[in-house]
């Protein structure tokens, strides 16, 4: 019975990893790079995080999480009246072989409510959720670097 048992343990072991590698290859066709966080200032409790992104496939990014903060929530910048203010988005498309970018004054990954103060080369990891046009999703890891405000506005 035990043997009986670990035996079928395996072969369900072993038909998992085989789904797992076939579907990371079915849906491996994003690519991230540049990821980045701002480095927070003294007790600022939200930052954001910014990357470029590029689906060889129509897709959408329609949820990022992150145990550095508690609540992590996909961003636009628009201007209201003649204020720039922050919106929350649903998702955001990513149009077939089209680099899309989050940056400063634009689209953005927003860390709110932070678990402690990031500070310049620190790493964060990201997870992007990437929806695909049969409405399949998948995880991205991202590992972002903190830059300070400072020095990422010397490159502006
Ligand atoms: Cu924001």
């Amino acid at each position: 019975m035990k043997l009986t048992f670990k035996k079928i343990l395996a072969q369900t072991i072993a038909a998992i990893s085989i789904t797992t590698a076939m579907s990371f290859t079915a849906h491996a066709q994003v690519a991230v790079k540049d990821a980045w966080v701002r480095a927070t200032v003294g007790p600022q409790k939200v930052t954001g995080a910014f990357l470029q992104i590029t689906a060889t496939q129509d897709a959408k990014l329609v949820a990022a999480q992150s145990d550095a903060a508690k609540k992590v929530e996909l961003h636009t910048m628009e201007m209201d009246k003649d204020v720039m203010r922050m919106r929350e988005i649903a998702s955001l498309d990513l149009p077939a072989g089209k680099t899309v970018e989050l940056k400063p004054g634009s689209y953005h990954i927003m860390l709110i409510d932070l678990n402690k103060p990031v500070k310049e080369g620190d790493t964060v990891a990201i997870t992007l959720v990437i929806e695909n046009k049969d409405k399949k999703r998948e995880n991205i890891e991202v590992k972002a670097t903190a830059k300070s405000l400072t020095s990422s506005s010397h490159k502006m």
